[in-house]
């Protein structure tokens, strides 16, 4: 039989949507990645690492989708201070302090610490000490955002985790204020190759979650934002009726545990909570990718991947450097159980053979 014209134009049609299919997934995957970073590290020492952590997740936001905010954040902090190396997570009350005891890390969840641990014990147990923990960090974040209704993308993997405690200065350093304009905030970025999309975009990560007053009560004390929508601004003060107010508030109003691109909406209607949130829509220069992003969330969506899989890549750790903590909130050297821990390790692996 010959083929019909209508047939062949199907034919067409149908390859051309494979294909098209096909190059999605590779065109992800042939996103720029570091040396030593790779789609498939743990396809033969842990193959299950991915599916642990996907599950496991789902479990913890059916009780409480707010952990999601936490550990998108979590990932952001890590990624900012000294790379994506897991040092936020390095525990510093031992031994001076870190990370965790500077400021803008004193309102990270205590729950995404121990969320992550508990990924760490359970994956350890399946595979021993392989995968780590900054890598499960930017699995968690990646599912916190598909979970909560965001885009699904691939991680790059084969983080080592750090030696170093990032100080409390690296981390006011590195970590922008929400007071802080859209100038001061792309100039910050800019130093991690992030350009204005990329920022507009990973702002974007304010879809969900909450901040706490302090965050934003300058901009409604001594004198009111003039950038800042009338009733939402009395809603606001209702919720943080001083200046000291300790509440906390949502930062997507419109839909607070969705991920979507309402955030840009709010924006355009002049109801960012924080000062870099609303100032990327009246700064010139990103205020068209914020409407472009208001009025198509696929776009939104297209840009957060390409920018979180950039963040998820500064400044790694790889190959031989670093460690695989055995404790995600303890360096291996300070780790006094490590020597049981191993032997639990290799016991949990020949188990398995
Ligand atoms: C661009 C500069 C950024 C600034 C100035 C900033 C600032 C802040 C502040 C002040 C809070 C609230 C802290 C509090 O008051 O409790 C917060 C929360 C949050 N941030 Fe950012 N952030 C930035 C970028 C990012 C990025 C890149 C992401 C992820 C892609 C992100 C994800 C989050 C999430 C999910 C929360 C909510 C956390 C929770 O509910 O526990 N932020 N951010
Ligand atoms: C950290 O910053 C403080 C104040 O800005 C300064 O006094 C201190 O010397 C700095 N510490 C280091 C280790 O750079
Ligand atoms: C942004 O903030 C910086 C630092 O506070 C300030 O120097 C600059 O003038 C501000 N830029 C704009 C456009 O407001
Ligand atoms: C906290 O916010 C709620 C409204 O969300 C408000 O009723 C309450 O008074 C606030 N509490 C304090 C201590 O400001
Ligand atoms: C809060 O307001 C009081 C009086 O209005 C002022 O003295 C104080 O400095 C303010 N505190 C902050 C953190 O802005
Ligand atoms: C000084 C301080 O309160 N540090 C805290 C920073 O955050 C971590 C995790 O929430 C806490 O364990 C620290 O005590």
């Amino acid at each position: 039989m010959a083929i019909t014209a209508k047939s062949f134009t199907y034919l067409l049609i149908s390859s051309l949507f494979l294909v098209s299919c096909f190059c999605a997934k590779e065109a992800q995957n042939t996103f720029p990645i570091v040396n030593g970073l790779s789609w498939s590290f743990y396809d033969y020492s842990c193959p299950k690492a991915e599916s642990i952590i996907r599950k496991q997740l789902k479990k913890v936001f059916k009780n409480d989708i707010g952990q999601a905010a936490g550990l998108l954040r979590l990932h952001f902090h890590d990624c900012f201070v000294q790379g994506c190396d897991g040092s936020v997570l390095l525990d510093g009350s031992a031994s001076g302090p870190s990370e965790q005891d500077a400021p803008p890390n004193l309102t990270l969840r205590e729950k995404a610490f121990e969320i992550i641990e508990d990924l760490r014990k359970r994956i350890h147990k399946e595979c021993g000490r392989v995968v780590s923990c900054a890598d499960i960090v930017a699995i968690a974040a990646r599912d916190s955002v598909y979970l909560s209704g965001g885009p699904e993308y691939d991680v790059p993997l084969g983080r080592r985790d750090g030696l170093n405690f990032a100080t409390q200065n690296a981390t006011l350093a590195n970590l922008p204020p929400p007071t802080a304009n859209a100038s001061t905030i792309l100039r910050s970025l800019a130093a991690k190759n992030l350009d204005a999309t990329d920022v507009v975009a990973l702002s974007g990560g304010h879809t969900i979650g909450i901040g706490h007053c302090g965050s934003f009560t300058g901009r409604l004390y001594p004198t009111q934002d003039p950038t800042m929508e009338k009733t939402f601004a009395e809603d606001l003060k209702g919720i943080c009726p001083t200046n000291s107010s300790t509440n906390t508030t949502v930062l997507d109003i419109r839909s607070p545990n969705k991920f979507d691109n309402k955030y840009y909406v709010d924006l355009v209607n002049r109801q960012g909570l924080f000062t870099s949130d609303q100032d990327l829509y009246s700064y010139k220069k990103t205020r068209g990718i914020v409407t472009s992003f208001a009025e198509d969330e696929a776009l939104f969506f297209e840009k957060f991947v390409v920018a979180m899989i950039k963040m998820s890549q500064l400044s790694v750790l790889t190959g031989n450097q670093g460690e695989i903590r055995a404790d995600c909130s303890v360096r291996n050297s300070d780790n006094s159980y490590l020597a049981s821990e191993v032997e639990e390790d290799l016991e949990t692996k020949s188990e398995l053979r």
